[in-house]
């Protein structure tokens, strides 16, 4: 009740400590071989997004060389990375994903 439960009126407020996760960025690198399309279709299946932002982000990582993907706790980020690498080794494209601390 922000009353530190003494109903006192005192203002000693209390709140639930939800600890906050350090946040991990997902990376997506450039590399010569990988199709556009496929890049695409990485980033709507596994980072949900649309066609223009996965679009968007492709031609991002494709004229910088690196992009971010998204944020996130340290084990979705990580299975995102493996679900990316994993999906591109089955297609034998050399794309590379990885995690940095945000
Ligand atoms: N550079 C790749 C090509 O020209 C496309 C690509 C974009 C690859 C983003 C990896 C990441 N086919």
């Amino acid at each position: 009740d922000g009353t530190g439960g003494t109903g006192a009126g005192i203002a000693t407020k209390t709140r639930a400590k939800t600890k906050q996760p350090t946040p991990y960025r997902v990376l997506m690198l450039n590399d010569d071989y990988t199709p556009m399309e496929f890049v695409v279709l990485c980033l709507q299946r596994f980072f949900r997004m649309d066609m223009e932002a996965a679009t968007r982000v492709m031609l991002h990582v494709h004229q910088k060389g690196v992009g971010v993907c998204g944020t996130f706790s340290y084990e979705v980020a990580e299975t995102k990375v493996s679900q990316v690498m994993d999906f591109a080794r089955q297609n034998q494209h050399p794309l590379q994903c990885t995690l940095e601390k945000a």
